[in-house]
Formats: C-alpha cells, sequence, structure tokens
C-alpha cells in the first residue's frame, strides 16, 4: 500500500460541526490530505474564524457553509446552496453533536429532544441530502459518522447522548447496506475521551479527570488530532472494502473488562 490510497485531492469533504473541536481537526487533516473542505457551523462569525484558521495553516481550498443540523429547513436550504453552487460533496463527515448531562430521571423531554434533534436526525438528514446526490452522480462516496463510545457502552448522566450515538452507529449500518451497492462506504468513528472544549467540565473535574487516567490502558486523554488519521482512512480510498463499521479510538478503552 502506498500513501496514494489516502489521497483526497480532487474531493470535496463537508465536515458538519467544524468550527472548533474535533469537527475542526477534521476538517484541517482531511484539507492536509488533499481534499476541498466545507467548513460548517451555526453561525458565521464561527465559520469565518474557522476558515480563516484554516487558511493561515495554508489550506486555500476550503469554503463556508452556516447551517444548523438541529433544523431541518437549514439543511434543506444548504443543500439548495451547494447544488446552485456546483458543489459535489463526496465525502461526509456527520461530527455535529451536542451533549446534555442529567440523571435520567431528571432528564427532560425537551433536553432528550434536542440532543437527538442534533446529534441523530441532524445526521439523518443531511446524510440522506449527501447520499441522495453521490447516488444520482454516480460516483460512489463516503459517509463518516461521528460515533461514541456511548454508542457501545453506558455510561451514567448521558441518555439523551447514548441514544443518539447508538442509533447513529446502527444506521451507519443501514447506510452501508443502502448505499453500498452505489459505491459509497459508510462508517463511523467512536471517539474515547477526548480533550476537547464539549468535555471540558469533565477535564476540570479531578475525579472524573483520575478515573479517565487510571481507567484507560493509554493512561491519558486523547487529543483530537489522534482521531485524524481514523477520518482520513474512512474518507480515502483505502478503506473502499470497509462499510458499516465503527472503528473505535479510544487508547484501548473498550478493549478492557
Ligand atoms: C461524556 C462525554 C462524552 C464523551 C465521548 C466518549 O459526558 O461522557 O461528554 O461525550 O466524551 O462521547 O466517547
Amino acid at each position: 500500500m502506498t500513501t496514494s490510497h489516502f489521497d483526497l485531492s480532487g474531493r470535496t469533504a463537508l465536515v458538519t460541526g467544524s468550527t472548533r473541536g474535533l469537527g475542526l481537526a477534521y476538517a484541517e487533516g482531511l484539507a492536509a490530505a488533499g481534499a476541498r473542505v466545507i467548513v460548517n457551523g451555526t453561525t458565521q462569525a464561527g465559520v469565518d474564524a474557522a476558515l480563516a484558521g484554516l487558511r493561515a495553516a495554508g489550506h486555500d481550498d476550503v469554503a463556508g457553509l452556516c447551517f444548523d443540523v438541529g433544523d431541518p429547513a437549514s439543511i434543506a436550504d444548504a443543500f439548495a446552496r451547494l447544488d446552485a453552487e456546483g458543489e459535489a460533496v463526496g465525502i461526509l463527515v456527520n461530527n455535529a453533536g451536542i451533549q446534555s448531562r442529567n440523571p435520567m430521571v431528571d432528564v427532560t423531554l425537551a433536553d432528550w429532544q434536542r440532543v437527538l434533534d442534533v446529534n441523530l436526525t441532524g445526521a439523518f438528514l443531511v446524510a440522506r441530502e449527501a447520499a441522495r446526490r453521490m447516488i444520482a452522480r454516480g460516483q460512489g462516496g463516503k459517509v463518516v459518522n461521528i460515533a461514541s463510545l456511548t454508542s457501545a457502552a453506558g455510561r451514567a448522566t448521558v441518555a439523551p447522548y447514548t441514544a443518539s450515538k447508538g442509533a447513529l452507529a446502527a444506521i451507519t449500518r443501514t447506510m452501508a447496506v443502502e448505499w453500498g451497492p452505489h459505491g459509497i462506504q459508510s462508517n463511523a468513528i467512536g471517539p474515547g475521551y477526548i480533550l476537547t472544549e464539549m468535555n471540558a467540565a469533565l477535564i476540570e473535574n479531578k475525579e472524573f479527570d483520575a478515573w479517565v487516567r487510571a481507567s484507560n490502558p493509554s493512561g491519558r486523554w486523547g487529543r483530537p488530532e489522534e482521531l485524524v488519521g481514523t477520518a482520513i482512512f474512512l474518507a480515502s480510498p483505502a478503506s473502499d472494502y470497509v462499510n458499516g463499521q465503527t472503528i473505535y479510538v479510544d487508547g484501548g478503552w473498550l478493549a478492557q473488562l
């Protein structure tokens, strides 16, 4: 195998929720691998700041698309804009996600729905729009869904998130089955505990931090850039016969009893 298997030149990647955190790391990694990258966030200011950072890092083939994956009308409008601009998304990274922590007995219906709307329904709707166009173009494509350790294991206080991520790993398999015949591979990444803004409250919590370090075979939190290689792999020809999988990038956590 040569590095050309991982070359994304000539492909356009849309990364949802990519103005910061893991999404921005994926955007930068895919750009470094040669892709044209479309950055997404819910505010134009956030998108512009991410684009400025990417350009400053030497990535010129980048564009921004402001929309809210939690709002179906906003998704429809975004794809209409992509169509009008002749953008052909061949790689979709469904990364946008939110968290809400509460014991399950205290979870409100509104919290539950908000998390599922963004993390699951949003991922479905964006993938549906992207896949319809990939199928019509007949040139295959790649869908990379960002799942979680909670796709495979339970943790107290994150029931809505767990429901969304378990279902996201499940529909990754459905995507693989339905879209595989069209040359589209759909896979997921299950990040372990990573040093991101979403986890700030956990990182700052001494007890939680100690638990992460003690219970992970790697003895530490992961860094956003440690997810990037797997994202490039799943977006590239190197993974053309990998379909429907969730690859956990967790320092070995799930391997341990
Ligand atoms: C939590 C975190 C999760 C994890 C991640 C693990 O409260 O458990 O916020 O989101 O960081 O998803 O895979």
